[in-house]
């Protein structure tokens, strides 16, 4: 029996930069999850009878929102939803599954790399037809509609059974319990040179993942154990646990600080990875060598050929704003376009879909192709071992033979977090106030050639996104980047990005807080962060 239960609009579900992410309590408030599920259903058109793809992270709150999903699914004339055995559905195999079964949309749920417990976070993404995270327009009206939803409806019925394989049904609508892992693991080796990589491990190669107890574990087993051959400890924290064993599932020097140790000390395996929360991030660590994110994303652009998913060469090259300009450079070389859009993964979409881009990347340790529309870390570990198994040279010489080809960018985030809201708001008024007298004037980073709020106009539909993080570029090449966070749920979070080019005949042999602390200076003189937030130092430098 369908119900229509009367509700009142929450004054705060406004999607970030990834979906809706509160703490676990405000999703237990009565009819909050709902009330999102129905306003992303009512933005949605022409949706009856058609397929769903519902899946998450295993998070606590993961089960629970799965029945309410199915119910309200059921109730809203969905045809079928596929449901990933045990809940389970890493964002971007949830990816694929959308596009290998020409669903109409999926539900993600999850709050990334943010942790997880009853204290903690949980999240829901709407991703459509083409497998990515729903572009602004949409998200702005699923946000109109949820400050005007008045009842939402839902399938009076029992449980459904999420964990056995196979087909049932729910009033009119069919579920089908898929497994998470088989489709995804296939596309790989769809896409790379897995006897290549079995060989090189089959000569002794070693290599470390960490899980980080989320979602990523049952892929990592099935795909570098299972079907790669690595030795059966190669996967750590492999069992996706609700509260993530306590951990902050980020995979960045701080929170995978384990891995790190691991990787530096004299016995460290030849390469190391993590993944996040929900598996479409990707650290890089190889044996004494870190490797950061926007690196990591250059050095993958200018070896792709070498496996078989890419070896046509790429259509073009795609960096989020704050990410270093390392992948320019290599664009440049391979005479290909290069597209700077804003942060989050949903600016891809359409340069992807278009045959813009092949590669996309951030520097917050996402990357990914277009074979799926989300950034995909167990992807980006594969490519990085297929480039090894092809080049069989170490992390470490590879990153320098590739600084010595295009020179190095420099580059780390700093983060200052749960800083009070208008805190953090006052200091990015005060510096966008303060932007048109920066050109031309002098401070510890050199002199300012130009200063922003970045703006982008996507080439494929031509919307405009504004206010997307503010830019002050330095006449050396080096700039410094504000921005706040939008993945938070605690005060706000501001990001700031630092980088300095050095040419290949440059010293590329710096450590990174060296090479940059005239830089980071400056950004304390230009925005007067200990001002404002109280803080001499970021909490996290990634
Ligand atoms: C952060 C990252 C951004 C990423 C987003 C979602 O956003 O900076 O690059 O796309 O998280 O990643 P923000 O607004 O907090 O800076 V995930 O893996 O949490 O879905
Ligand atoms: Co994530």
């Amino acid at each position: 029996m369908i119900k229509t239960v009367p509700t009142v609009p929450f004054d705060d579900q406004k999607p970030g930069t990834s979906g809706l992410r509160k703490k676990v309590r405000v999703f237990q408030q009565p009819h909050y999850a709902e009330n999102f599920i129905q306003s992303v259903f009512d933005s949605l058109e022409g949706y009856a009878g058609k397929t769903l793809v519902l899946g998450g992270d295993g998070r606590f709150l993961n089960r629970d929102v799965i029945q309410i999903a199915l119910k309200m699914a059921a109730a809203n004339g969905f045809g079928r939803v596929l449901v990933g055995q045990g809940g389970i559905l890493s964002t971007p195999a949830a990816s694929h599954l959308i596009r290998s079964s020409g669903a109409f949309g999926g539900l993600l749920l999850s709050a990334s790399h943010n942790p997880g417990g009853p204290d903690e976070d949980f999240g829901i993404k709407y991703n459509v037809s083409n497998g990515g995270p729903a572009p602004e327009k949409v998200t702005d009206a699923i946000h109109a509609r949820t400050l005007a939803i008045a009842s939402y409806k839902i399938l009076d019925a029992e449980d459904v059974d999420i964990d056995t394989p196979g087909t049932s049904q729910l009033g009119d609508m069919t579920i089908e319990i898929v497994d998470p892992v088989a489709g995804y693991a296939d596309l790989m080796e769809s896409l790379f040179d897995f006897g290549a990589i079995r060989a090189l491990i089959a000569d002794g190669f070693t290599l470390s993942f960490d899980a980080m107890s989320a979602v990523t574990g049952p892929y990592a087993v099935e795909i570098f154990e299972n079907r790669l051959g690595a030795s059966k400890d190669t996967v750590r924290n492999a069992i996706p646990l609700p509260d993530f064993g306590r951990h902050h599932p980020d995979p960045n020097l701080v929170h995978a600080k384990e891995l790190y140790d691991r990787m530096m000390a004299p016995d460290a395996p030849d390469f190391g990875a993590a993944s996040d929360g929900d598996g479409d991030r990707n650290l890089i660590i190889g044996r004494h060598c870190y490797v950061t994110p926007s690196d990591s994303l250059a050095v993958l652009a200018a070896n792709a050929h070498l496996t078989p998913g890419y070896a046509l060469g790429l259509k073009g090259i795609a960096r989020s704003m704050p990410t270093s300009g390392a992948a320019d450079r290599v664009a440049e070389k391979l005479g290909i376009p290069l597209y700077e859009t804003p942060t989050g993964w949903k600016f891809f979409g359409n340069l992807l879909d278009a045959g813009m881009t092949t590669i996309c990347g951030e520097e917050s340790a996402g990357t990914g192709s277009d074979h799926v529309r989300e950034k995909d870390g167990i992807w980006a570990v594969l490519l990085w071992l297929n480039i090894l198994a092809a080049r069989r040279q170490g992390v470490a010489q590879i990153m320098a033979e590739h600084w010595t080809t295009y020179g190095r960018n420099y580059y780390a985030r700093h983060d200052y977090e749960a800083i009070a809201k208008d805190k953090a708001d006052a200091l990015m008024e005060a510096l966008r106030a303060k932007l048109s007298t920066l050109p031309g004037a002098s401070n510890s980073g050199g002199t300012v050639k130009s200063a922003d709020d970045f703006a982008y106009a996507d080439p494929t539909d031509q919307s405009i996104s504004r206010n997307q993080g503010v830019r002050i570029l330095f006449e050396d090449g080096s700039r410094v980047v504000f921005r706040l966070s939008g993945t938070g749920t605690e005060g706000a979070t501001l990001r700031v990005y630092i980088e300095r080019y050095v040419a290949s005949d440059g010293d590329l042999g710096m450590a990174a807080a060296d090479a940059l602390a005239p830089l980071v200076r400056a950004a304390q003189e230009v925005a007067d962060i200990s001002g404002f937030t109280g803080m001499e130092k970021p909490g996290v430098i990634t």
